[in-house]
């Protein structure tokens, strides 16, 4: 079925939806986006997605041209004008066309475009028995050379990791900073557990703050599992008890091996059953 495509303060049939060859989104990657997500036809922390939206915007001195009340009524139109209840909503901010030249500056008219779709999970197999991953030789971009709190449309450090995993059978693959410490994977964050406590990498070890890793932070806090900040090795990846990662496409799924080396029993364990659980709950109450 064809979608309809919010373009520029209106809803048009995916044909129309189209953006100029000068436009730096494209010609540099020079703009944000940010992935959310609905169940049963309610976004999911939809605030914190515009404020993180705002946020890359505001570090690479890109202005929004709509109000975030706006913005906020264009994704659920979107939604509306797609019949979709459970899907996957993109939003896209781009500079806008220029010149043949970097400068930001030449570029008028930013492009604000909003995808509604429906979500294509992983097999149901992977949350019941776990994912193995592999760690990519790309590292995650160091923070002074490009901040990965930015959101923005440029990938290709991700992309490059993705293909490593691919490559060697994984759909996620684990990537580490500059540094040699854990940072994240491709497109999700990761967690351990130890004992009776969880662990994940700290914002300044190279991450993007994942909206799903806050919420379930969260949980764990309700749940009364200790759940800190640290910095990570891969040693400490091999020796845990427990790995999930978690994202707004993955929500939580568990891992269980890791560069060939199975992480605890090389099966789901209990608390990550018990996060991936409460995960669903929270969005089906979706507060
Ligand atoms: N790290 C990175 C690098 C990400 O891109 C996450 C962590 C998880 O963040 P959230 O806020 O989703 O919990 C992401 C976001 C997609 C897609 O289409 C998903 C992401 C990024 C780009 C595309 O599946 N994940």
């Amino acid at each position: 079925m064809p979608r309809t495509i919010f373009m520029n303060d209106r809803l048009v049939p995916e044909e129309e939806a189209r953006i100029s060859v000068f436009d730096h989104g494209l010609l540099y990657g020079d703009g944000v986006f940010e992935g959310l997500r609905s169940y049963s036809g309610r976004v999911f922390r939809l605030n914190d997605h515009l404020d993180r939206l705002w946020a890359s915007a505001r570090a690479i001195c890109l202005e929004i041209p709509m109000s975030r009340e706006r913005l906020s009524q264009a994704v659920l139109d979107t939604l509306i004008a797609n019949k979709l209840e459970d899907g996957y909503i993109r939003l896209i901010v781009t500079r806008g066309a220029g010149t043949l030249g970097l400068d930001p500056n030449r570029c008028h008219d930013p492009q604000i475009i909003i995808i509604a779709d429906t979500i294509s999970l992983y097999p149901k197999e992977f949350y019941e028995q776990g994912l193995r991953i592999v760690t990519a030789a790309t590292q995650r971009i160091q923070t002074a050379a490009l901040s990965p709190r930015i959101k923005s449309l440029n990938y290709l450090n991700n992309i490059m990791a993705k293909l490593e995993g691919l490559q060697a059978g994984c759909v996620e693959a684990l990537m580490l900073n500059h540094k040699g410490e854990v940072a994240e994977c491709t497109g999700d964050n990761i967690f351990v557990v130890r004992g009776e406590r969880m662990l994940t990498p700290p914002p300044d070890a190279g991450i993007l703050e994942g909206i799903t890793r806050s919420a379930v932070m969260e949980l764990a806090s309700k749940e009364d599992i200790d759940c800190r900040e640290a910095t990570l090795t891969r040693h400490d990846l091999y020796t845990a008890d427990e790995c999930f990662l978690t994202g707004t496409a993955a929500e939580v799924i568990p891992v269980v091996e890791i560069d060939g080396r199975p992480i605890g029993e090389g099966i789901p364990g209990p608390i990550t059953k018990k996060l991936k659980d409460c995960f669903h709950s929270l969005v089906r109450q979706n507060s």
